[in-house]
């Protein structure tokens, strides 16, 4: 199991230094740094390859999420869309081979966060994202990505996949529909699982063999081992399933900026937002992770 941390902990904007958080993230013990993938089209060849050396150079590996813009979003009802999309994916893929990141996750059949207003077709969305899926997958593994997580996330963010059983479900289709997309799996993310779940631990177990790509945090996306969340639940879950791939917190505890608003923090969540407190909260959620769900 390899344990990392989502970059925008530390930012209220979506794009980062991201040299700067690979050795943060190495510094504090970190085995994973997840970056967004928003920034990286407008990245030159020589800055991909900067990121990518920093990141050997400190031994982390590298990770990357994604909640997809409304024009990247592979399930549009409007195929020029689609097509777009599609083409969005593959030149991102190129980019992470480039980083040498092999794993993307977020609402990847779909968009982030979704726009409630007008009316909704989850069925179309749905059958339209696997298509789009399976043909994401398939043109992933030319670039030697090896896991398309596709997060399930809350019913305020997406209504496509809320549950473990939807996604797990959608991830099958998938496989069933296009048999090179064995790199598309089941995302699952703490924050999300604790407003949607009757069990967490049964939804773990759902995904089983699927699960490729685990986000924790607590209820309100606090670092792990600060709030309510059943740790010692999720950790014995993982191991009933083998669960022995990348666990990535998530933590948001900041309003401000675009990453306050989209991920909707309107007050400090922790007594102290300082760059020291928030790395001195990190260190010590990942030990509390490593402890709990160590194998
Ligand atoms: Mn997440």
């Amino acid at each position: 199991m390899q344990h990392g941390i989502y970059y925008a902990y530390w930012e209220h904007e979506w794009d980062g230094d991201y040299k700067y958080y690979i050795k943060k993230a190495a510094a504090l013990g970190f085995d994973i740094l997840e970056i967004a993938a928003g920034p990286l089209p407008g990245y030159t060849k020589n800055q991909l390859r900067e990121v990518r050396k920093c990141a050997e150079e400190n031994r982390i590996r590298l990770t990357v999420g994604y909640g997809p813009a409304p024009e990247n979003n592979i399930a549009s009802p409007d195929a020029s869309v689609r097509t777009h999309a599609l083409e969005f994916y593959k030149d991102l893929f190129e980019r992470m081979e480039e980083i040498g990141s092999d794993l993307l996750g977020g609402a990847l059949y779909s968009c982030w966060p979704v726009d409630y207003h007008g009316t909704l077709d989850k069925k179309g969305d749905w059958e339209r994202g696997i298509e789009g899926i399976a043909k994401m997958g398939k043109a992933a593994a030319q670039y030697g990505i090896r896991t398309l997580g596709l997060e399930c996330l809350n019913r305020f963010e997406n209504h496509v996949i809320n549950t473990s059983e939807e996604g797990t479900r959608f991830v099958k289709s998938v496989r069933e529909l296009e048999k090179e997309a064995g790199n598309v799996k089941v995302m699952l993310d703490t924050f999300h699982m604790n407003i949607e779940e009757e069990s967490i631990s049964n939804a773990i177990r759902t995904a089983g063999e699927l699960l490729g790509h685990f986000h924790t945090g607590e209820c309100n996306r606090m670092v792990p081992g600060t709030g309510r969340m059943p740790w010692k639940v999720i950790g014995d879950a993982l191991k009933e399933i083998h669960y022995d791939g990348t666990v990535v917190m998530e933590p948001f505890v900041m309003p401000g900026g675009q990453v306050g608003k989209d991920i909707k923090v309107w007050r400090e969540i922790v007594p102290d937002i300082s760059e020291n407190a928030l790395d001195e909260d990190a260190k010590k959620a990942l030990e509390f992770q490593r402890k709990i769900f160590e194998i």
